[in-house]
């Protein structure tokens, strides 16, 4: 059997599913290019959540990008879905490629800096699936992505670096959590791409 992947790789989680890093699946030349791109490509949004009953803005930009026919409903609101973007387009073949495994959505997200962060969260609603596949992908700064175990709260961190693929399969969703914590160390940005393959909720 021949396999697509770049030769070297590392599994990141212990046991209870799996979170495979390819640290330079996309070449450091090109992944600046597609940071370029995706910067002004992307219709980046404030969205906002709520916290203790207030509404605050969300420390990242974000943007929901998906198929005509997906519709997803985040926190009882319907995310409005952008359409692909050239790049965006470019990195889902390759990904889908490479990986075997198809996707019909994207959630980007901007972190402008060390301050932007996101909280602990499993990617596991149900329109998800049962063993959710998700191919993340980063340009730009290197942040530190953490995961922790929901049971036994053992953690497990991995920094990603520009241009890598963290692809999580198997129970990687239902048994880890995974976050970015802020750091005041950061000072540039980062884009990430986490590609999906939703059925729609509506
Ligand atoms: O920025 C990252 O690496 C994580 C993003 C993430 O977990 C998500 O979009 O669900
Ligand atoms: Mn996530």
């Amino acid at each position: 059997m021949t396999t697509l992947f770049p030769a070297d790789s590392v599994e990141v989680l212990p046991f209870d599913g799996s979170a495979q890093l390819f640290p330079s699946f996309f070449e450091t030349s090109l992944a600046q290019d597609y940071f370029t791109a995706l910067n002004s490509e992307v219709p980046w949004e404030e969205h906002h959540l709520i916290l203790f009953g207030k509404k605050v803005p969300e420390p990242r930009r974000s943007a929901w990008i998906a198929d005509d026919d997906i519709h997803y409903v985040y926190s009882g609101v319907e995310r409005t879905a952008h359409a692909w973007t050239p790049s965006l387009t470019l990195i889902r073949n390759a990904i889908a490629s490479e990986t075997h495994h198809s996707f019909n959505s994207v959630l980007a997200n901007l972190y402008r800096d060390g301050n932007d962060a996101m909280g602990w969260h499993a990617d596991d609603e149900p329109c998800n699936g049962p063993e959710p596949v998700i191919a993340s992908v980063s340009f730009g700064a290197e942040r530190r992505f953490d995961f922790r175990h929901r049971f036994n709260k053992e953690k497990v961190s991995v920094v990603l670096p520009h241009g890598s693929l963290l692809l999580m399969s198997g129970l990687s969703q239902h048994c880890w959590q995974h976050g970015i914590a802020r750091s005041k160390k950061i000072t540039s940005p980062r884009i990430n791409l986490t590609f999906r393959f939703v059925t729609s909720t509506t």
